[in-house]
């Protein structure tokens, strides 16, 4: 059975989440559903492509599928992890991706929003960045994205917290475009897509790629990168990943170590 539901009208594409019994988890399937989907919508000459949930619930996504994660002495973030392609995708698709977004996102789903374009929720969305749970080293390469999107101390409460930052909070932080009432959410998201579509794509594909790149330049240079992978190996192959993993499979709260 399908993870996602797609479908495609005056060249306005819409992917949306399906599987809500895993709480719309990025499992490795339900991403390269995304992926065909997005290859069709490119060669189709889609204008604009809207990533959302089939329906209405308390949560949007969950981020990571966790079971897929490894359970120890591996990069859980390698550059060719699923969640990775399916980024890369969402940033490389040559027409802007509107998230549209209700209910509440985790983890690595939260990369996936600040990867889209724009972005507009209602006021139950809500954030929460949650590898401080999982004992988990973060990749370079999503902490960038997130510090293109959000003020340094913001990036570092929702890694430091994994608390949920509200509606209001990330409007203010500048994480979304726009707060918009519920009852308006899906008519506001497909009239800026509307907008979107009717101007020039070759001039909107430019304008993406090239302040894609501005926003993601970097003076890190090879040795300093090096250096923060280092770092993220000890993390994996410590306790920590380890007990936060099983923590995660048991359905209990994590014990890290205090030493
Ligand atoms: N991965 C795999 N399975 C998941 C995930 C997930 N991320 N989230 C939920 N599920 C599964 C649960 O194990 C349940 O499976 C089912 O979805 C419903 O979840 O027991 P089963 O039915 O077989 P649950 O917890 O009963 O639903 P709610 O009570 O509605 O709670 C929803 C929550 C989203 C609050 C809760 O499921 C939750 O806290 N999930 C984990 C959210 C999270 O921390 N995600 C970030 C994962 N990490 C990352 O993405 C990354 C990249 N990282 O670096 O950390």
């Amino acid at each position: 059975m399908s993870l996602i539901t797609v479908s495609n009208e005056d060249r306005i594409g819409t992917i949306a989440f399906n599987n809500y019994q895993k709480r719309n988890a990025l499992s490795a399937n339900l991403i390269d559903e995304v992926l065909s989907a997005f290859k069709t919508m490119q060669q189709n000459g889609t204008r604009a492509v809207i990533l959302r949930a089939a329906s209405y619930e308390k949560v949007w996504s969950a981020g990571h599928d966790v079971d897929e994660l490894p359970q120890a002495d591996t990069d859980p973030l390698p550059y060719d992890d699923p969640l990775e392609k399916l980024l890369r995708a969402v940033r490389s698709f040559p027409a802007p991706v509107i998230a549209m977004v209700h209910g509440s996102v985790w983890g690595g789903a939260c990369d996936l929003v600040v990867n889209c374009d724009l972005v507009l929720g209602d006021e139950t969305c809500a954030f929460a960045i949650t590898p401080a749970k999982l004992g988990l080293p973060y990749n370079a390469s999503g902490f960038q994205s997130f510090l293109s999107r959000l003020p340094l101390n913001i990036v570092k409460e929702l890694f430091f917290t994994a608390n949920l930052l509200t509606a209001e909070r990330v409007e203010q932080a500048g994480l979304i475009n726009e707060i918009v009432p519920q009852a308006e959410l899906e008519s506001r998201v497909y009239e800026m897509a509307r907008t979107i579509a009717s101007r020039s794509a070759a001039s909107i594909s430019v304008a993406k790629t090239t302040l894609n790149m501005l926003s993601q330049a970097t003076p890190l240079s090879a040795s300093q990168f090096e250096y923060i992978h280092g770092l993220r190996r000890k993390v994996y192959y410590g306790p920590d990943y380890h007990e936060g993993i099983q923590a995660f499979l048991e359905k209990r709260a994590p014990e890290f170590r205090v030493d």
